[in-house]
């Protein structure tokens, strides 16, 4: 059985084919830099999005008809035949990864004992299908946020009980997770903040994240999980105010507790935009601290304040970033995940094809323009340049400690010294990006 008959396999056609199901860019062979592209990029179809969500909106009912969303069938029966689905795109689309939530894969059961075993039952299909597919694990992570249970947040609810089910939660996901061979596991706060001070006690709820994150990496550390823990930044939505703010807020919070070492980022697109950020801002501070994990490549719009989670079409922003990512070593164990939604009216099965296929072909087309910026090394050279008195012998003695206020005023006012201020130069190297892509 098919659930994409109108498409084969996508190949790679190259920047001048007509064919609309062709990669222009992503070519998953050509080595750039000393490396496959699919090894770069490890692209990653998310779940929840692609075969969940059925298309609705706060104002509408679903608008896609997919016959594992059905309404009104045996619950299993259909879980197992979205699995089937979802393996067949991966397959198709050529993507190497993929990743899901606990409950994307199976439904709640009456009680936690029972949704543990739906979820590792049906996993033993997933299993089966990432054995024939060659399809691997970018990460697994709990959905702490839809059920009403965490209306008032998982682990910094009021109520320690629903911190104890979150933590039940966590631990079988994390060692599905490593059932599966995932690479990193993930944890967005999803209502971890408030929507009002009025009846929440601040210190009490970060303590309780603090405390719940702990858990977490002593976990890992016990049943051995190979790969990373990540945190994803959001600065709101669902509640207000989110704690995971952005990526330097994250940052201050696990060194408050003493946990900096045991996490690193799950940078997405569109939080950062909400946070105020250039993505390119996150990837470089992520870099900067020695805390880049892994990318959510959904963009938002300029104009709208929310989480529009639309894939990604614009290489000169991937080229950027790029950029980041490649001077600070590459992605290592993560990848980019399409955390993004078809638009409500693109109602097509094959529609998750051009999705998919445009938005890696951004992100490759902006791999191949970082190459050739990082080749031409201009404007490496200019940055380097610009600092070039840090190398010197003042800037060393600043930086070593061995200069004082005291110091460094004698060094100022006994020669009359008068910096001389040079050009940033910022429109002629925006010309420069331009060349390249
Ligand atoms: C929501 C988040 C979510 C996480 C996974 O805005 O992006 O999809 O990536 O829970
Ligand atoms: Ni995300
Ligand atoms: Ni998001």
């Amino acid at each position: 059985m098919t659930h994409f008959p109108d498409v084969d396999r996508v190949r790679f056609e190259g920047p001048d084919t007509e064919h609309p199901l062709a990669f222009r860019y992503y070519d998953r062979n050509r080595v750039v830099l000393g490396k496959r592209m699919e090894d770069h990029a490890r692209f990653a179809v998310c779940f929840w999005h692609s075969f969940c969500w059925p298309g609705s909106d706060v104002f509408g009912a679903g608008t896609f008809e997919r016959p594992w969303l059905a309404a009104g069938e045996d619950a299993l029966e259909l879980a197992e035949l979205k699995i089937d689905a979802a393996f067949e795109f991966l397959t198709k689309l050529g993507a190497p990864f993929f990743c899901f939530h606990d409950r994307d894969i199976a439904p709640e059961g009456d009680t936690l004992r029972e949704s543990h075993a739906i979820l590792d039952r049906l996993l033993e299909r997933v299993e089966k299908a990432m054995a024939r597919s060659g399809t691997r694990l970018l990460w697994g992570t709990a959905n702490l946020f839809s059920h009403p249970r965490y209306a008032a947040g998982a682990a910094t609810n009021p109520d320690p009980e629903v911190f104890a089910y979150a933590a039940a939660q966590v631990k079988h996901c994390l060692e599905a997770t490593q059932r599966l061979g995932g690479a990193n596991y993930v944890l967005w706060g999803g209502r971890e903040g408030y929507e009002t001070l009025l009846n929440t006690n601040l210190r009490r709820e970060l303590d309780q994240l603090g405390r719940f994150l702990c858990l977490v990496a002593e976990h890992k550390q016990k049943i051995g999980f190979a790969g990373p823990l990540l945190i994803e930044p959001k600065p709101f939505e669902p509640t207000k105010h989110q704690y995971d703010h952005d990526g330097a807020a994250v940052f201050a919070f696990l060194q408050n507790y003493g946990i900096e070492r045991e996490f690193k980022l799950n940078l997405e697109v569109n939080h950062a935009t909400l946070a105020g950020h250039d993505f390119q801002h996150e990837v470089a501070y992520a870099m900067a601290n020695g805390i880049f994990g892994s990318i959510d490549a959904n963009r938002g719009d300029a104009r709208l304040g929310w989480d529009t989670d639309q894939f990604p079409n614009d290489a000169r922003e991937w080229a950027l970033a790029w950029c980041e990512i490649l001077r600070g070593g590459g992605m290592h164990s993560g990848g980019f995940n399409f955390d993004a939604k078809l638009r409500r009216q693109s109602i097509d099965a094959t529609d998750l094809f051009h999705a998919h296929i445009g938005g890696m072909d951004a992100i490759a087309r902006g791999l191949l323009a970082a190459e050739a910026m990082l080749a031409d090394g201009r404007l490496q050279r200019f940055v380097d340049e610009r600092y070039a008195g840090w190398d010197g012998a003042l800037g060393r003695e600043i930086l070593a400690g061995r200069q004082s206020l005291e110091d460094l005023a004698g060094h100022v006012l006994a020669n009359d010294l008068e910096p001389h201020p040079r050009s940033g130069r910022q429109e002629m190297l925006e010309n420069l990006v331009s060349r390249f892509l």
